[in-house]
């Protein structure tokens, strides 16, 4: 019989590719959608008809466990989440509600509706934040910076203390920033190769980013969702960081997204204090280890690859 997975945060970018993975390995997919006035189904359309939608809210414990008894499912992987860092200031009860609590209140669906499921919690490398050491690991201290990280913390606790009270399946995956075609036009990768293809098409002059200092260790989406899948086939829930290894700065993004079409990024980069965060994370960097020992698991997309395929969609996406 196939297996079945529900996957909250369907609509998201890693939702997208993680969906696409499972039904090619031949998954049952049901997808967790809230409400909206409009559909959000962007970027699964091209594989909407293969997965079976459940209505329900990270916010409504009754929603929850109506789509846990609905789906049943072999696994779960809770992606949902007000994941951008910047919002989490302006609403950070809501990115606790979200991003924090709602952890909690989906374990509590599983314990009660589906014990034996297999459980994927999405933590995040923003939880090391001020970081106590280079590289990251699992044991690594976390300093979280922002009430988004703050959020996670808990989420990424929460998950380790059902795994060891109930007895549950329930992982964490500590991944680190991945992006890819698919990423939302606010996290600054998208922001500039979206903002690249539209200065070399002709359709803006400038692009306002905040400091360029910043270091991520910035993987592909893509790659990162196989990470997810695979640490739900393992005998014994673990946690395990998801990283590159390799760490640059937002203006070596620049750079190689501008060079790609042929332009000097200082020529259109302008720095703009509204996008300066109270408290940054000055640099990421993971060590991936245990993942690729214990998983198999390793990145196939180099960071110069990551970005120009993404300045190349972009470039498509305008009509370039
Ligand atoms: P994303 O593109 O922002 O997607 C977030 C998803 O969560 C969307 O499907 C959104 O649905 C859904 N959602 C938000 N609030 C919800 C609620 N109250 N109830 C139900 N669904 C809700 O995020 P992503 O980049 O795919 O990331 C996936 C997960 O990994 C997130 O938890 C993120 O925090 C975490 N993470 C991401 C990265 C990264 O670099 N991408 C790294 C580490 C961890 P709508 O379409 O309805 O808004
Ligand atoms: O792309 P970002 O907004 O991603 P950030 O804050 O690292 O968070 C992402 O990765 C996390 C994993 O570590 C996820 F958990 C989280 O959900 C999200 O996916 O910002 C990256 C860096 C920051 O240092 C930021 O200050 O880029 C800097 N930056 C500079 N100018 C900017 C901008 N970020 C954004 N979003 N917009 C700018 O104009």
């Amino acid at each position: 019989m196939a297996k079945s997975a529900l996957i909250t945060g369907i609509t998201g970018q890693d939702g997208s590719y993680l969906a696409e993975y499972l039904l090619d390995l031949g998954y049952d997919v049901f997808g967790m959608v809230r409400r909206s006035s409009t559909e959000t189904l962007e970027r699964i359309e091209h594989i909407k008809n293969k997965i079976e939608f459940v209505q329900a809210d990270l916010l409504d414990q009754a929603s929850l466990d109506k789509a846990l008894q609905t789906s049943s499912p072999d696994e779960i992987y809770n992606l949902a989440a007000q994941s951008f860092v910047p919002t989490s200031w302006s609403q950070p009860v809501l990115t606790a509600e979200f991003t924090g609590l709602g952890v909690t209140r989906i374990l509590e669906s599983m314990r009660h509706f589906a014990p034996d499921a297999k459980f994927y919690q999405a933590s995040s490398s923003e939880m090391y934040g001020k970081v106590r050491e280079v590289p990251q690991t699992e044991m690594t201290p976390f300093h979280p910076r922002s009430p988004y990280a703050v959020a996670k913390a808990y989420g990424h606790h929460i998950t380790v203390n059902y795994r060891e009270s109930y007895n549950l399946f329930a992982a964490s995956g500590i991944l680190f920033n991945h992006e890819s075609p698919r990423r939302g036009r606010e996290f600054v990768t998208r922001k500039i190769t979206d903002g690249v293809a539209r200065i070399k098409l002709g359709l803006a002059e400038n692009l306002a980013l905040g400091t360029l200092d910043a270091q991520r260790d910035w993987g592909f989406a893509g790659d990162y969702v196989r990470a997810m899948h695979l640490m739900l086939q393992q005998d014994q829930p673990d946690d395990f960081v998801v990283a590159t290894g390799s760490t640059h700065s937002v203006r070596e993004f620049l750079e190689i997204a501008f060079d790609h079409v042929g332009l000097k990024y200082e020529d259109y980069v302008v720095q703009d204090p509204r996008y300066m965060r109270p408290a940054e994370v000055d640099q990421l960097i993971g060590d991936n280890s245990k993942a690729r020992q214990i998983l198999g698991w390793e990145p196939t997309v180099t960071f110069e690859q990551l970005v120009k395929m993404m300045v190349d969609s972009d470039l498509q996406l305008l009509g370039g």
